[in-house]
């Protein structure tokens, strides 16, 4: 390692940036609450949240080059998205499934986020299915390279592929398979994996027999690395050594976000059923948002009248989206007929 390496990336940020990157996480919580909210009042049929966990996914988000490194997002990964360049109006009329929705003309759940315009691949809700597409993905950054084949528009862009995962996904079968072919071909790859501590109802350590996922990159041979999720410029540094090693050919990475979900696991999950209300507000005092945001104004690159301003003005494009979304009309009932990523004939 260089004595630059050891320098953070995340000095590096200007103030500009750092900004955007609270930006990017506030916009997403306040789109968040909104969808729990509507959801309550019976307005839309299903959310799942990202709440809590903003800062290992904008971290990850701003550290990889947006819109030209290929994701393979999960579920959860809401603020990811946004800071990928989906907006709270796409969101709004997936929650709605309102004609000419983003992802599917509103024929999936919502969640499913994807864009081929940004290098955003949809996935299914079928766990940890992404990790093998994004090794496949990987593999073809990789041969495109070596054979040439690369973007014609730009033969040199290096590039990486990014998927994110939870904790329990990581017992499934393909998570595994993903992870040792990213190993023995050394691919440009990096698996996130965002431990939150439950898979729905089950614990982490009902789910694995060590004690952190990390732990098992050695088992693929490549570097696996623990950092605190809830600090979203250590999210930032881990995730762009990880992007540094893949643009050099020095093959994927394993990073373990630790965080903790501040809801239940969806729309439909009680979680009183299997954790303390104490634990959950412990882990509130511990929220990313509040703690990047004293981390800005202590170093004087936000005043608190910058951060109301901030909220004032998610508060206002989420209202905006919502609007908006509630205006648009359904789709026509043989819309459902049709293909759901792209028209029959001659579709883009
Ligand atoms: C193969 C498979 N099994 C079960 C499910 C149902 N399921 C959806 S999300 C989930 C929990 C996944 O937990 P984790 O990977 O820790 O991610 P988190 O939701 O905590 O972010 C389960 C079991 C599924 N979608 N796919
Ligand atoms: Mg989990």
């Amino acid at each position: 390692m260089t004595t630059d390496a050891l320098v953070r990336a995340s000095s590096r940020l200007d103030e500009q940036t750092l900004l955007s990157i609270y930006w990017t996480m506030l916009l997403s919580r306040r789109l968040d609450e909104r969808a729990w909210a509507l959801h309550r009042q019976g307005k839309i049929h299903f959310h799942i949240s990202a709440m809590g966990q903003e800062a290992a996914q904008v971290g990850a988000a701003f550290a990889i080059q947006r819109g030209v490194d290929y994701v393979n997002p999960y579920y959860r990964d809401l603020a990811l998205s946004i800071a990928i360049g989906i907006t709270p109006l796409d969101i709004m009329m997936s929650l709605y499934a309102k004609q000419g929705e983003y992802s599917s003309g509103g024929r999936q759940m919502p969640a499913h986020f994807n864009s081929r315009r940004l290098n955003l691949v949809g996935g299914s809700s079928v766990v940890a299915t992404q990790v093998p597409q994004t090794a496949g993905l990987a593999f073809a950054i990789k041969y495109r390279q070596k054979t040439g084949l690369a973007d014609p528009a730009d033969p040199t862009q290096p590039r990486v592929a990014l998927t994110c995962l939870g904790e329990g996904s990581t017992s499934q079968g393909e998570w595994h398979e993903g992870m040792n072919w990213a190993g023995v071909h050394r691919l440009p790859m990096i698996c996130l994996v965002q431990n939150n501590a439950y898979a729905i109802s089950v614990p982490v350590d009902s789910q694995m027999a060590v004690a952190n996922v990390a732990d098992r990159a050695a088992g693929y041979g490549i570097p696996g690395v623990v950092v605190d999720g809830n600090d979203v410029l250590a999210v930032y540094d881990a995730v762009r050594e990880a992007v540094e090693r893949a643009y050099a050919g020095e093959g994927a990475t394993l990073i373990e976000a630790k965080t903790y979900r501040l809801t239940p696991h969806s729309s439909d999950d009680d979680d009183r059923s299997y954790r303390t209300r104490e634990e959950v507000e412990l882990w509130k005092g511990r929220d990313p948002i509040l703690r990047f945001r004293q981390h800005l104004q202590a170093e004087g690159v936000l005043s608190p009248e910058q951060a109301e301003d901030c909220d004032r003005r998610a508060r206002a494009e989420v209202d905006s989206a919502q609007a908006a979304a509630e205006a648009a009309p359904d789709p026509e009932p043989e819309e459902a007929l049709g293909a759901v990523y792209a028209p029959a004939e001659g579709g883009s």
